[in-house]
C-alpha cells in the first residue's frame, strides 16, 4: 500500500459498485443521488466524489503525536455529486451565482440549506490569507465550511499566482455517517470536497502534471480540516482515502506516512454502538482537543529537557520525536529502520521516564501545571513558550495535565504494536485454534486503551463508560471509545456467533436506546466490516 498510489476513478459502473461490496444499497443511493441531481441542477453530474467514515480500533489521541494507529473505514460515507456551470466569460462577481470560480452547494439532508460562495481577490482581516485569492471560512459550525475547506485547498495548491480561477461547480451532498459521532464524518466530508474540486479541475487526470496521489490527497485533507479549526492529526484522513477491504490499516506518520494493511483475526466482529452524547469538536476544542494537542506538545519539549536532547527553540517536538531522538543516540536511528520490537521495549521505558511529568513532592493524581509553571519547566522565554505553543491555537485552560497525557500517548502507542503484533502472527500461523485466545488478548488491550482513555487522557465521558462497561457484561471482548471521545461512539469486539445477541442485549440496557426498534435502533447500533476508502465515479 503506498501513498503514491491513485486514487481510483471508475468510469464502469459494476467496477464501482463490486469494489464496494455489498453490505449496503450502495447502487440505489448512488442513482438516486444522480437523479436528484438533475431534478435540482437541469443537468447530469459529471463525478461523484466518495469518502468513508472511519473507526479507530486502538491508538486514540497519538496521532498528532506522531504515533502509528489502526483504524478501518466503515461503510458509511459521504457521496457529493457535482458538474460545472457556464459563467459568461468576465462576469462581474455580484450575484455570487455567476461569479468566476463560484460554487452552489445543496445537500440532500434539508437542514443543510443551500449555499453559494465564491473567492474574491481582496482580503479582509479575518480571512485567510493566500495570494491573489481568499475564500472566507468563519470559524463558526456550518456544513458548508466543509466544502469551502475542500474548495479552498484546491484554490491554494493548484491556483496561487492565477490568474484562472477553478472552474464554476454544482453540487449536491448526500452522507451516511452520524455527525458528532467519533466516525468523523468531519474528515469524510473534506476528503469528499477536496476530491470533488480535484476531479472537476482536472487534477486526477492522468494526463495532468499536478496529478494528486493518495498521499497528497491525504496531506491536502488534513490542511483543509485545519481550515474549519481542528488541528488534527492525520488518521481520519489517512483511513478515509487509503483503507482496503477486510483489514484495519496501520497508518504510521514518522518518518513519514505509510499505511500497511493488518488483517484481524477470523471469527472478530466491530460493533459501533453510539453513546448518543454529541461531540461538536470544532466548538468544544478550546477546552478539549486542541488543548490535549498543546498539553501532548508542551509535555513533549520538557520531558525532552530532562532526558538532555537537543531541541530548537521554535521547534515543536512531538512525544514520538522524543523517542526517535533518544533511540537515535543509543542505537544511531529512531527512524523508520527501527526494528517494532525495539519501539516496543523503548516505549515501555518511557512510560518510566515520563514520570519527571510530575510535580515534585506531590503525588495528586490531578496534578496540572499552570502556564507560569509551564514556561518555567520548558527553559523558554514566556515570549518564546507563548509563541511555540500557544499563538496559534485557542486553548481555554488554567491547568495542563502533562503527566497525565504523556503516560496515556505512550502507553496507548505501544498497545497499538501490541495489537498489531497479534493480528500478524494470527495471520501468520496456520493453526486456527488459539484464535479464541487472541480475541481475548485484543479485548483486553481495548479494555486497557478505555481504562486509559478515561482515566489518564480524559477524553471519555459518563455515557461512554456506562456503555463500554454493558458492552463488556453483553459478551464484547473489549469495547473502547473511538474517535476523539468526549461523547460519539464505542467500538467493541464480539465473537462472530454472538452479535444478534450482543445487540439485543446493549439495546436492552442502555438506558438512551430504550423505546428504539428496527431502523431507529440499527441506526445507533450495527456491524461493521473494514471496508474500502475513497474514490470517484466519472460519468460518460
Ligand atoms: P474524530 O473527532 O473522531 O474525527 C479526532 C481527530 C483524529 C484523532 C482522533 C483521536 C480530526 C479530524 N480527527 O477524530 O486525528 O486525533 O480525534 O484519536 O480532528
Ligand atoms: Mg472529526
Amino acid at each position: 500500500m503506498s501513498a503514491q498510489e491513485s486514487i481510483p476513478v471508475y468510469t464502469n459502473l459494476t467496477d464501482l459498485y463490486s469494489s464496494l461490496g455489498t453490505s449496503l444499497n450502495h447502487a440505489e443511493r448512488w442513482s438516486n443521488l444522480a437523479e436528484e441531481f438533475e431534478k435540482r441542477f437541469k443537468k447530469k453530474p459529471t463525478y461523484i466524489a466518495r469518502a468513508p467514515g472511519r473507526v479507530n480500533l486502538i491508538g486514540e489521541h497519538i496521532d498528532y503525536a506522531l504515533f502509528g494507529v489502526l483504524p478501518a473505514a466503515v461503510e458509511r460515507d459521504i457521496l457529493i455529486a457535482c458538474a460545472p456551470r457556464d459563467v459568461p466569460p468576465n462576469s462581474p462577481v455580484e450575484p455570487a451565482e455567476n461569479a468566476p470560480g463560484s460554487v452552489i452547494a445543496e445537500n440532500l439532508q434539508p437542514k443543510y440549506t443551500r449555499q453559494v460562495f465564491a473567492p474574491r481577490r481582496k482580503p479582509t482581516e479575518e480571512e485567510v490569507h493566500v495570494e491573489g485569492w481568499h475564500l472566507e471560512i468563519p470559524q463558526e459550525l456550518r456544513w458548508e465550511n466543509y466544502v469551502k475547506a475542500g474548495y479552498y485547498g484546491v484554490l491554494e495548491e493548484h491556483f496561487t499566482g492565477a490568474t484562472q480561477l477553478p472552474i464554476p461547480v454544482d453540487l449536491l451532498v448526500t452522507g451516511s455517517v452520524p455527525a458528532g459521532s467519533g466516525l468523523s464524518s468531519s474528515a469524510a466530508m473534506v476528503v469528499a470536497s477536496t476530491l470533488t474540486f480535484l476531479a472537476i479541475n482536472g487534477k486526477l487526470e492522468a494526463s495532468s502534471d499536478e496529478k494528486v496521489t493518495k498521499g497528497k490527497l491525504v496531506k491536502m485533507s488534513m490542511e483543509n480540516e485545519k481550515r474549519v479549526g481542528v488541528n488534527s492529526g492525520g488518521m481520519d484522513q489517512a483511513a478515509s482515502v487509503m483503507s482496503v477491504p477486510s483489514s484495519v490499516l496501520y497508518i504510521t506518520f514518522y518518518p513519514s506516512l505509510t499505511a500497511s494493511p493488518t488483517p484481524l483475526p477470523a471469527g472478530a466482529v466491530l460493533v459501533l454502538a453510539h453513546s448518543l452524547v454529541v461531540a461538536d469538536k470544532a466548538l468544544t476544542a478550546p477546552k478539549n482537543y486542541n488543548l490535549r494537542v498543546v498539553e501532548t506538545l508542551v509535555g513533549a519539549r520538557i520531558l525532552a529537557r530532562h532526558l538532555k536532547l537537543t531541541v530548537g527553540a521554535t521547534e515543536k517536538i512531538t512525544l514520538r520525536e522524543v523517542l526517535g531522538r533518544l533511540v537515535e543516540e543509543v542505537v544511531g536511528d529512531g527512524g523508520d529502520g527501527l526494528a517494532e520490537d525495539m519501539l516496543m521495549e523503548a516505549l515501555a521505558k518511557m512510560g518510566e521516564a515520563v514520570e519527571v511529568l510530575k510535580p515534585v513532592g506531590t503525588t495528586h493524581a490531578e496534578w496540572g501545571a499552570t502556564k507560569e509553571e509551564m514556561v518555567e519547566m520548558s527553559g523558554l522565554s514566556a515570549e518564546e513558550f507563548h509563541k511555540v505553543y500557544l499563538s496559534w491555537v485557542d486553548v481555554d485552560a488554567t491547568h495542563f495535565k502533562l503527566y497525565k497525557r504523556a503516560k496515556h500517548v505512550y502507553s496507548e502507542a505501544l498497545r497499538v504494536l501490541q495489537f498489531r503484533k497479534l493480528c500478524l502472527d494470527t495471520a501468520a500461523s496456520s493453526s486456527l485454534s488459539s484464535s479464541a485466545d487472541v480475541l481475548t488478548q485484543l479485548g483486553q488491550l481495548m479494555n486497557d486503551s478505555q481504562t486509559s482513555c478515561a482515566a489518564d487522557f480524559q477524553c471519555s465521558c459518563p455515557e461512554l463508560d456506562q456503555l463500554t462497561g454493558i458492552a463488556r457484561e453483553a459478551g464484547a471482548l473489549g469495547s473502547r471509545l473511538t474517535g476523539a471521545g468526549w461523547g460519539g461512539c464505542t467500538v467493541s469486539l464480539v465473537p462472530e456467533a454472538q452479535v444478534d445477541a450482543f445487540i439485543k442485549k446493549v439495546a436492552e440496557t442502555y438506558p438512551p436506546y430504550k423505546g428504539l426498534e428496527g431502523e431507529a435502533l440499527s441506526e445507533v447500533i450495527f456491524a461493521t466490516r473494514p471496508s474500502v476508502g475513497a474514490c470517484v465515479y466519472k460519468f460518460d
